[in-house]
């Protein structure tokens, strides 16, 4: 199979049709195998009658329902899981992203030799204040503390090898960074192409403030992560022992200075040094202990289920 187009969505009842139409028109005449995967992540409009309506009348079209709203991060993951295309393609549902993309997209992949391929919005129709800027913002900060040279992170649009998808695990909020999992895992041909970017058409934003604020937080832990998710101890131990030491020389001191130079003054415990000696120590210990339980659950680390299924369609 050449393409699968994956499709995470929540309550976009009056634009699947649509979209399936032009997709499906798109690789009829191009030529191309594929199938088209939609997860319903939770919806509670007719998003998942629509999907069962289009999967009866065309073959090529898959669903998978979650019992209840997991995020996309989730459904992508169950996409990326079930996809058999050699080229996988990600779109957002509400007609924002344009499937006349998808064969440049898959000559990309395929015959350019890339990893992953992001789409980048030059042109937004959205608003300047609420989405523009702060997203400027975010793929300005995320472009910093990742390497990744891209000019829109967290574009719908986004065409990926077999071997990209599969190897990569997709998590908690983490589908804004797939391109830094990518190139942490070794994927690092990493692409860019502007694309179409059209208004809203149908149906109601999932856009909310707290988004940035769950962005940036993700950020900081893939920063984390990439440096030092396979070795916990390398961070919190050197950590430690600098804290530790800091303890250390103030308490020696502390000794030495009341045995030999001073023992008939102050008592340690009225001194400020005790105070400083007695919280870096115990904090450089408590750095070490969390390197070491970082390092075994590393050790004892297994694929935790993370979403439930309801129903599937033609997934085998
Ligand atoms: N699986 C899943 N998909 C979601 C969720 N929230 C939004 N989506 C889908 O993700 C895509 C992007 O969401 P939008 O609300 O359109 O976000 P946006 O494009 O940044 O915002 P607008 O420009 O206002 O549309 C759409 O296809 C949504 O249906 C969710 O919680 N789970
Ligand atoms: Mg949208």
């Amino acid at each position: 199979m050449n393409i699968s187009v994956v499709i995470p969505l929540l309550n976009e009842q009056d634009s699947l049709t649509e979209l399936h139409d032009w997709i499906a028109n798109i690789m009829q005449s191009n030529h191309f195998s594929y199938e088209i995967i939609f997860i319903d992540d939770g919806s509670t409009d007719n998003s998942w009658k629509t999907i069962s309506q289009l999967s009866k009348k065309d073959t090529n079209v898959k669903g998978i329902r979650f019992l209840k709203n997991y995020g996309k991060s989730q459904a992508l993951h169950a996409g990326f899981k079930n996809a058999k295309g050699d080229v996988i393609i990600t779109m957002d549902a509400d007609l924002q992203d344009n499937p006349n993309e998808i064969p440049d997209l898959y000559n990309m992949i395929k015959n350019q030799d890339f990893d992953l391929v992001s789409g980048w919005k030059k042109k937004r129709y959205d608003s300047v204040i609420t989405k523009n800027l702060p997203s400027k913002l975010f793929n300005w900060a995320a472009r910093k503390t990742s390497g990744v040279k891209l000019h829109d992170f967290n574009c719908g649009l986004k065409a990926y090898h077999k071997n990209v998808v599969k190897n990569i695990d997709v998590q908690g909020e983490m589908h804004r960074y797939i391109p830094v999992l990518s190139k942490n895992a070794g994927f690092t041909k990493i692409g860019e192409k502007v694309v179409q970017h059209q208004a809203r058409k149908y149906g109601q934003t999932k856009f909310g403030i707290n988004r940035f604020l769950h962005g940036f937080l993700d950020l900081i832990t893939i920063w984390f992560l990439s440096r030092f998710g396979k070795r916990p101890m390398h961070l919190f131990g050197a950590l430690g022992v600098i804290m530790f030491s800091i303890g250390l020389a103030f308490a020696i001191y502390l000794g030495v200075n009341k045995l030999f130079f001073n023992p008939t003054g102050r008592l340690i415990t009225q001194r400020p040094q005790f105070y400083i000696a007695l919280t870096t120590m115990i904090i450089g210990t408590q750095f070490f202990v969390a390197g070491f339980l970082g390092e075994i659950i590393l050790r004892n680390r297994q694929d935790k289920t993370r979403y439930l299924i309801k129903d599937q369609l033609n997934i085998n």
